[in-house]
């Protein structure tokens, strides 16, 4: 089998960078892209490369943001702006092959392990991507390449804005022996605090660990962590998966008894989904509420409206009467998730995660 040649593309400041484009005013300033200017509420969905000096960054409340860095900016956003541009660079990659995997607007996986124009060089291809996107769209992507999808997407995020790195067969298992586990994909808050305890640092420490092991503490994803550790990642490049659902997740550090406590954290949860929902530009018409119980019990409830959505004041007001439904009170809730799904199919895109081949080396 051939060795595979991947390319994980991101745009820089995604957002921002287009609102920067569009308004010459905002170029070279501290801009915030969503929240509100009074600081009232909201997030911020990404910042500018000149507000992230002051430490604002996405999914910061925008008070935060402007306590940080006073001059900033706020900038509403207008996601018809990123999705046209998000458009355009789809079709700069199927200029190089139609095996791309878009995972958001602004980031997609390439399989280039055979490319239309037969250039043979994954690198020199991600360089004719750049120049194109910047040339054609006057922005800036950032570009991992390698052997795999995991290692391609940290790739891409180590020298932004405007990078370009490569992290051949040879350099992998070094690569991965000194990566924190916060990212490795699926690791979350509770997951490396978990790691943590068990003195599980980085992929080396994840690499003394029998399969075995790895499985008992973490479930089936430990299989997962026991092959990326060792640089093995075969998931393919799909182009055509769609997202059938968006979801997000919390385990709490101590269970949950009342609804007045659940309100607040189902309240987080939410806005995380419509921030996923607007990033895909998807609206759903089912909410589905999960809780899992201390002693591990789950249960799921569902409601579908007459009329997609994607705003969290609908679906927060939804996602709390499926709670009182279950009569939540004095019950030890460990985890709550919410996930929206029945998506209008014109618009769903390609979601995650699946399982094919690797091999040997060929020529980047
Ligand atoms: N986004 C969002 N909420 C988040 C994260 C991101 O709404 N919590 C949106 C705004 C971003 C876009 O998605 O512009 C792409 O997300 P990235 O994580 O790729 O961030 P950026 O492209 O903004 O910056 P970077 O240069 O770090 O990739
Ligand atoms: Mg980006």
């Amino acid at each position: 089998m051939v060795q595979r040649k991947i390319i994980h593309i991101d745009m820089d400041a995604f957002y921002a960078s287009v609102e920067q484009r569009d308004h010459p005013a905002y170029r070279g300033k501290p801009i915030a892209v969503g929240g509100s200017p009074e600081g009232r509420g909201g997030v911020v969905a990404t910042a500018s490369y000149e507000a992230r000096k002051f430490g604002v960054r996405s999914a910061m409340p925008s008070r935060k943001a402007r306590e940080l860095c006073p001059q900033v900016i706020f900038v509403k956003p207008r996601f018809d702006a990123y999705q046209a541009a998000s458009a355009k660079i789809r079709e700069i990659f199927h200029r190089y092959t139609d095996l791309i995997e878009p995972l958001s607007l602004d980031e997609a996986y390439l399989d280039v392990t055979e490319d239309k124009q037969q250039i043979g060089s994954a690198i020199e291809i991600a360089k004719m991507i750049k120049q194109a996107i910047r040339e054609e769209l006057q922005l800036t992507a950032s570009a991992g390449v390698s052997v795999n999808k995991f290692v391609a997407k940290i790739a891409s995020d180590m020298n932004k804005p405007d990078g370009l790195t490569f992290i051949g067969p040879s350099r992998i298992e070094s690569f991965i022996d000194t990566l924190p586990v916060e990212r490795f994909f699926g690791v979350g808050r509770v997951t490396a605090e978990k790691m943590k305890n068990l003195d599980i640092h980085t992929g080396a420490d994840i690499k003394k660990m029998t399969e075995a092991d790895l499985v008992k503490y973490f479930g089936k994803t430990g299989r997962f962590y026991y092959q990326i550790a060792r640089g093995i990642d075969d998931r393919p490049v799909q182009p055509h998966r769609e997202t059938k659902s968006l979801a997000a997740e919390d385990t709490f550090p101590e269970d949950l008894t009342t609804p007045d406590e659940m309100r607040p954290e189902l309240d987080k949860i939410t806005q995380t989904v419509c921030r996923r929902l607007r990033r895909h530009s998807l609206k759903g018409r089912t909410i589905t509420l999960k809780i899992k119980y201390s002693d591990f019990r789950q249960i799921t409830r569902s409601r579908s409206l007459p009329e997609r959505v994607d705003d969290p004041d609908t679906i927060l007001a939804v996602v709390m009467e499926l709670l009182l439904s279950t009569d939540p009170t004095g019950k030890k809730i460990r985890l709550l998730g919410v996930s929206l799904s029945n998506f209008d199919e014109r618009r769903a895109v390609p979601g995650r995660a699946g399982e094919a081949g690797a091999g040997q080396l060929e020529l980047f």
